[in-house]
């Protein structure tokens, strides 16, 4: 199966149909903004800065007929910032080393939005982006800012930590997009010519055996093997995913040849875990747990699925479920958030998924999205539909307000606004959403995956059609040479019904496969399906198929009862408590001094309709016992706690702060 051409799907409903709208009118035009520092009080990015400057000294080079490889490195450390009241200088590097990927994010949320609406202006914009990009680039097709301002002598002399590949895959995403979206192949060729001096490096005849520190390449090139048919991009795109871990570690020969350089002598380190952040502590096929870093780990595992599936290796194929089973089995919060600890933005060890300290990364969360499509590419099951849900509703969609103009870095399941201030250990933890980042990684992250979340709602394969998530949509599929016009109406996240609509202009044979959701009791799901349909379920998905003509309809009710859920008994920070979810929708509550109520199990949790900043949300109304707030004294004799019944009213997760600062809670003691 593969997914379907955005092209193709309209999304109509109220909930992503308003989401991408938002992002349309207001995200992307507000991220252009950030992108050229244009938000009073919000961190700069010098992200445009960077590429001004860069085409600037190609120029200058150009006129004086100079070597571009001669600009000496001076590395000025990771994070380089105009100090404070210091104007930026036109032709210096600012920000952090991956800058670049900012923009291309931007493009690439831009060209999906320009798929299913055309918008000159934007289109007009992106144009004038790609232009300064090409502009950017190093005559050999080297592309990366911050080594083509800092000196060209060091590219690719850190690939651990230096993201240079980093930038190439979100350069290769954005240029793919656009060409898909906008039939332009001017990023096309920026990225191809970047890919092509990779290659040359780094392919199999190139002086460079290394691979990506910050996974995304391995995936981006094989969307460029499918875009452009290249066959090389394949095979770098397999070349680093077989190489990482390999002994000799590559990063062990970098830091050795680093030494050699500054006339240093190389100590190894002896601990064999020692490039696990990266997931390179071992040959990917023998990799088993979920470690380290949880961005590059979800892009990794992306990327073998891709590459397992476009070369048929079973070995990567079969690591790729091992490692989704790590995740979802022992690593991942409710929420779908992945990543506990703060040190390293990385998974912890299993069960250890702490909810203040969470750091849940939204581009993590984004990544699992990924992750779980390309699972269901490698093999339709319904578990990895109901994990994308999951992690989509909830962590991805916390990660933006209901504005489109600040945005969260870290999603915790819990949070005392004063902690977040006075707490050090907590001091990645917000309590309020940001209105930019220097390390501005997520927002252009969630305006992607919004913008093209049709292809994640629902994949193809000549006469199949999965509906993975539920979103009301028109979209036409094309069978034996018959347009089938099809659309989906729903309420979806609040309310279970579906109807798809078939409109078949000629007789045509077709599969619909309908997710059956884990949230949903599939003995109580009404179906009403037209004559002469056969109904088969199948690894978690309700297969209807049969001959289509004329106008003929498919309708569903998935019960959505509230679910009092727990965790693992090995889940420490959750034992004794218990999540309130309704469909796939993780509730909390907002308000104060939340660690005294108690979920009342005995009391009905009832739906109710509300809204958040003007937007209809189904709230849930809960019974709770309050212990009192007034304190005996720091250390007492237990007495049974005197509590009070009280209601709160519980909010969807992914709509909490966007009403002032206040305690959050998904965890109740029960
Ligand atoms: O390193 C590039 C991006 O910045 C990562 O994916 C994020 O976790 C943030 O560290
Ligand atoms: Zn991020």
């Amino acid at each position: 199966m593969k997914p379907a051409d955005i092209k193709k799907v309209k999304i109509t409903d109220s909930f992503w149909g308003r989401l991408q709208e938002l992002v349309r009118s207001e995200m992307i035009p507000y991220q252009w903004k950030a992108l050229n520092d244009e938000i009073d009080s919000a961190a700069k990015s010098y992200c445009i800065h960077n590429f001004r400057a860069a085409a600037r000294l190609n120029e200058k080079r150009r006129e004086l007929g100079e070597d571009f490889k001669q600009a000496k490195f001076s590395d000025p450390g990771f994070e380089v910032w105009p100090c404070d009241g210091e104007q930026p200088q036109p032709d210096k590097f600012y920000g952090f080393l991956f800058q670049d990927t900012d923009l291309y994010k931007w493009i690439e949320a831009a060209a999906y939005s320009l798929a299913t609406r055309p918008d000159p202006g934007l289109e007009a914009t992106v144009d004038e982006a790609v232009k300064l990009i090409a502009s950017a680039q190093h005559p050999c097709g080297y592309l990366d800012t911050y080594y083509l301002l800092c000196g060209m002598d060091a590219a690719f002399t850190n690939l651990q930590s230096n993201h240079e590949l980093y930038c190439l895959g979100h350069l290769i995403e954005a240029a793919c997009a656009y060409y898909e979206a906008a039939g332009k192949d001017g990023l096309l060729t920026v990225a191809r010519r970047y890919a092509d001096y990779v290659y040359e490096r780094m392919g199999p005849e190139g002086d460079i055996p290394g691979y990506p520190g910050h996974e995304i390449a391995e995936m981006a090139l094989a969307r460029l093997y499918n875009v452009t048919g290249e066959k090389k991009y394949l095979e770098l795109a397999k070349l680093f995913i077989d190489r990482r871990g390999q002994s000799p570690n590559y990063f062990d020969e970098e830091r050795r040849a680093e030494a050699r350089r500054l006339g240093r002598q190389y100590r190894q380190s002896p601990d064999l875990n020692r490039y696990a952040y990266h997931q390179a502590h071992m040959p990917v096929r023998e990799q088993k747990e979920a470690v380290g870093h949880a961005v590059r780990a979800v892009y990794l595992y992306s990327g073998m699925a891709d590459v397992g599936a476009l070369t048929d290796d079973e070995t990567l194929k079969k690591a790729c479920v091992e490692l989704w089973r790590s995740i979802t089995r022992e690593k991942m919060y409710i929420t779908g958030g992945i990543g506990g600890t703060c040190v390293g933005e990385a998974f912890s060890y299993p069960f250890d998924l702490p909810n203040d300290s969470a750091y849940a990364e939204t581009c993590a969360a984004v990544g699992l999205v990924f992750f779980a499509r390309r699972m269901l590419e490698i093999s339709p099951c319904g578990e990895y539909a109901d994990v994308m849900e999951q992690a989509l509703y909830n962590c991805v969609l916390s990660g933006m307000s209901q504005d489109g103009k600040s945005f969260f870095y870290v999603n915790p399941l819990e949070t005392v606004p004063e902690a977040c201030r006075k707490d050090s250990r907590l001091g990645h933890v917000k309590s309020r959403r940001q209105k930019w980042f220097g390390c501005a990684c997520c927002p252009p992250n969630l305006a992607r995956l919004i913008e093209s979340v049709a292809s994640y709602a629902i994949t193809e394969d000549k006469n199949t059609v999965w509906l993975n998530l539920f979103m009301g949509c028109e979209f036409t599929k094309e069978v034996d040479g018959v347009s089938l016009k099809l659309s989906v109406e729903t309420d979806m996240p609040f309310d279970g019904g579906v109807k798809l609509k078939i409109t078949a202009p000629s007789a045509a044979y077709a599969s619909f496969a309908i997710r059956i959701p884990h949230w949903t009791d599939k003995d109580l799901i009404e179906i009403s399906l037209p004559d002469g349909k056969i109904q088969k379920e199948k690894d978690g998905y309700l297969y209807i198929s049969g001959i289509w003509e004329g106008e003929e309809e498919i309708r569903l009710s998935l019960p959505m009862p509230v679910r009092i859920m727990t965790a693992d008994k090995r889940v420490r920070e959750c034992l004794g408590k218990a999540a309130v979810m309704r469909g796939p929708l993780v509730y909390c509550a907002e308000g104060e001094e939340l660690a005294l109520y108690r979920l009342n199990t005995e009391k009905k949790i009832s739906p109710e309709q509300g809204e958040i900043c003007g937007n209809p949300i189904t709230l849930l109304n809960a019974g709770f016992k309050k212990l009192s707030s007034n304190s005996a004294g720091l250390y007492t004799e237990y007495r049974k706690p005197e509590e009070t019944e009280e209601n709160l009213r519980l909010i969807p997760y992914f709509a909490w702060n966007n009403s002032g600062e206040k305690e959050m809670r998904v965890w109740f003691r029960v």
